[in-house]
């Protein structure tokens, strides 16, 4: 059986890494079409050598439509994700629009695909945010296992993460760097080239980015587990492609670093990295383009009865968002449609 798939934001940095992850992976489609803003109407977009030309994002695009992958910001979900569930198409929305809706579910394949089957209230899957998706790849054996209470992470995020316009930022600030120009910045608050900068997103009322509070609740929502600790800081850093995050865990049986490689060596989705006096560990320039989310530096916290430190990294445009939304469909096609 083939499947009539729509893109919404098509033309974007995500939309462009669904079409790559839905011809890497074969996706059994019939028809491909492809929604943007007025923008970008009668754009010619190559896919497996057949020129598809962009459509305008309406409430009237999604007619025939089986599956509906959205990337193209959260005000495109609120206003269009429910007009494709009514005209039949299952949403699967990379946007945080839907994410804490206690009636869409909220999935990463490898973690949590039993709540794949509450689609069928909405019409509405929600893919969680990049950041918490690697680390959930990363932590989901662990927690099986010896089950986690208290998470601290520290995030060191990509450029590409925020969208199209802000790697040609950092692109800019470096040429201008090195042909002796003043750097300008208008996506990010302050220079991001040569920088580290402690916000991602905008701040709440508790000192917290937005950013940092997606990650303690989609965890929570993931796990389904309430009262699971979460603690984030998530900075921004002069790197393309590829968010990396120093875990720290403490659980509640006793587990050991060697124990934690075992199970990770073979966990679906992770790719253990840790030979670190061969010097391999997982680096952001070597995530790009992989699937797998790679995780090493594994160790005990020395400073507590039951921790464990990791350093995971993955391609936030393809596990982080468009790979995990293609898997959720692939799940979907397989188990519901
Ligand atoms: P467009 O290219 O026509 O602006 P990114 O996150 O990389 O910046 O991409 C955002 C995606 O969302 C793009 O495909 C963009 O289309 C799409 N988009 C942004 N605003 C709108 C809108 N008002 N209507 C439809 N699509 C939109
Ligand atoms: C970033 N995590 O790296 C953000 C981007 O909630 O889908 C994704 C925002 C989201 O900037």
């Amino acid at each position: 059986k083939k499947f009539n798939v729509a893109i919404a934001g098509a033309t974007g940095a995500v939309g462009g890494a669904m079409l790559d992850v839905l011809a890497r992976r074969d996706f059994p489609l019939d028809e491909l079409r492809l929604l943007a803003s007025e923008r970008s109407v009668g754009k010619i977009i190559n896919f497996k050598g057949k020129e598809i030309p962009v459509q305008l994002l309406s409430k009237d695009a999604f007619v025939g439509i089986d599956i509906a992958l959205f990337s193209a910001g959260a005000t495109r979900s609120f206003d269009f994700a429910p007009a494709a569930a009514a005209a039949g198409a299952v949403v699967v929305d990379n946007s945080s629009a839907y994410r804490m809706d206690p009636e869409i579910p909220l999935v990463v394949p490898e973690v949590n695909s039993h709540a794949i089957a509450q689609y069928k209230r909405r019409g509405i899957i929600a893919n969680p945010n990049c950041s918490t998706i690697q680390m959930l790849v990363a932590l989901k054996p662990i927690h099986d296992k010896v089950r986690i209470k208290r998470i601290v992470v520290s995030t060191y995020q990509a450029v590409s993460g925020t969208g199209a316009k802000a790697i040609d930022e950092l692109n800019q600030q470096i040429l201008d760097y090195a042909a002796g120009k003043p750097m300008t910045h208008a996506v990010y608050p302050h220079q991001i080239a040569f920088n580290c900068l402690p916000q991602i997103d905008s701040f709440l009322d508790n000192g917290y980015t937005k950013e940092e509070m997606k990650m303690v609740n989609e965890t929570r929502k993931m796990f389904e587990d309430p009262t699971i600790g979460v603690t984030a800081t998530t900075v921004r850093v002069p790197v393309f492609y590829g968010h990396s995050e120093s875990v720290n865990i403490e659980t509640e049986k006793k587990i050991t670093a060697a124990e934690v490689k075992a199970l990770l060596k073979n966990a679906p989705g992770v790719q253990l990295v840790d030979e670190p006096t061969l010097g391999q560990y997982p680096m952001a320039i070597d995530c790009a383009g992989k699937f797998e989310t790679m995780v090493g530096r594994i160790r005990e916290d020395e400073s507590i009865a039951n921790g464990i430190n990791l350093w995971v990294v993955s391609d936030n445009i393809l596990k982080g968002a468009a790979l995990n939304a293609v898997q959720i469909a692939e799940v979907l096609i397989r188990d519901y449609l």
